[in-house]
């Protein structure tokens, strides 16, 4: 079933460089297309809608500092079962736990700065592309 997701290429994995990597990985992946991308630096009110089920948690504080700190790059990939793919190409959470091979694997150093996000549903993928494209609602 072709799918839509969106992913954001996280402050650190700009600042290192990596976003021709990391959307090369994806394009690869054969069947999966970018269909929208914008490079902006994320404001509070954007990243409070984003993480919203993470409010109040003790590490929501210093994730959005870290998420505001630099552009980040936020794409929607389309393709077949391209939301539980593209959380595998980005690996668990913890880039320890990561296995090589993933996004996170290879590049990940803590769990805050872990490169990118994923949506992790389908009723998730919606909700975020009209929060950073709203004209594709
Ligand atoms: P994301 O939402 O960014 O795709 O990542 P995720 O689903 O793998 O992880 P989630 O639990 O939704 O957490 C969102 C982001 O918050 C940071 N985080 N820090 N204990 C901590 O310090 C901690 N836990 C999570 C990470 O940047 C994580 O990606
Ligand atoms: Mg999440």
């Amino acid at each position: 079933m072709s799918q839509r997701t969106l992913v954001l290429l996280k402050p650190d994995a700009v600042r290192r460089g990596l976003i021709g990597e990391i959307i090369g990985r994806v394009e690869r992946k054969a069947g999966w297309t970018v269909s929208a991308m914008e490079l902006r630096t994320l404001d509070r009110e954007t990243l409070e809608r984003h993480y919203a089920e993470h409010v109040g948690r003790p590490f929501y504080e210093p994730l959005v500092e870290f998420m505001s700190s630099g552009p980040s790059v936020a794409l929607v990939v389309e393709g077949e079962r391209v939301i539980e793919g593209l959380r595998a190409l980005a690996g668990p959470t913890d880039p320890i736990a990561a296995a090589p091979g993933s996004i996170r694997g290879d590049f990940g150093t803590i769990v805050r700065e872990n490169l990118v996000h994923a949506s992790d549903s389908p009723e998730s993928a919606d909700r975020e592309i009209k929060i950073f494209f709203p004209e594709l609602g």
